[in-house]
């Protein structure tokens, strides 16, 4: 239990009590944690030093707040790998979990000069333009935005897509994939977003903008996913 002798702060004393107690599942995920207010009698501290180790949780990603419900238990985020080009489907098999894309958009555009820029295409040449949900579980997860040149994949439609894109080109197209360049930012859900991703406004997201090439060097996606912030965290290794 708490030790007020300690040299380590109470509320960091507090924040690993709660985390043990999620770990030892007395705090189940999506249960709701006791209130401030009974944690401070439970601990005999101020309801203060309680909000400040509630808060370093939330802000961890362990808890989530729901405004006049209470404090919950957040499911713990996926862990994802920034080496080895997979893809979505791969990443989900690989935890157990199911996915399953929906196509909210497949058109025919002309793209903008950084997007043929990106793509190494001639000005006036074609993508498809594509909007998928990615779920893990029926859960969403990631909205893609991809842009795909149509010359290398003609017969692509609607319906290949709500399946793996990498797994199309590596067996229908017989092609391989090489490598690819990605670029990652923070940034706050847009309107659209929030409603496909099912979270609320002004929700912290995390962006990558991923541009593929196949083995030949020439590049076959430009894609930009934005991740739910609550439930991913980007894992590197490096060395030196
Ligand atoms: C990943 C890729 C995305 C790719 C997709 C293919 C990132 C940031 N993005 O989501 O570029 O198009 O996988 O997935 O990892 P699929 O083969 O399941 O359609």
């Amino acid at each position: 239990m708490l030790d007020k002798n300690s040299y380590i702060p109470i509320y960091i004393q507090i924040e690993e009590i709660i985390k043990q107690r999620i770990l030892a599942e007395e705090y189940k995920i999506g249960d709701a944690i006791p209130s401030e207010r009974e944690l401070s009698v439970q601990f005999d501290v101020s309801r203060m030093t309680v909000r400040q180790s509630i808060t370093n949780l939330v802000n961890d990603g362990l808890l989530y707040r729901e405004k006049g419900r209470g404090t919950f238990v957040a499911n713990p985020k996926l862990e994802q790998p920034l080496q080895g080009l997979t893809s979505f489907t791969e990443d989900m098999r690989a935890r157990n979990m199911v996915p399953s894309s929906k196509v909210v958009r497949f058109e025919k555009i002309i793209p903008s000069v950084e997007v043929a820029k990106d793509l190494q295409l001639e000005l006036g040449e074609e993508v498809f333009f594509v909007i998928r949900i990615r779920n893990a579980d029926g859960i969403p997860m990631a909205i893609e935005r991809t842009y795909i040149p149509v010359k290398i994949y003609p017969t692509l439609d609607a319906s290949k897509l709500e399946g793996s894109l990498y797994t199309l080109i590596e067996t229908a197209f017989q092609q391989r994939i090489g490598n690819a360049i990605q670029q990652m930012e923070a940034a706050i859900v847009s309107k659209e977003d929030s409603k496909f991703l099912q979270i609320n406004q002004a929700a912290p997201v995390l962006i990558i903008k991923r541009t593929s090439y196949l083995t030949n060097d020439t590049p076959f996606e430009l894609v930009r996913s934005v991740y739910r912030a609550d439930r991913y965290k980007f894992i590197s290794q490096i060395s030196r």
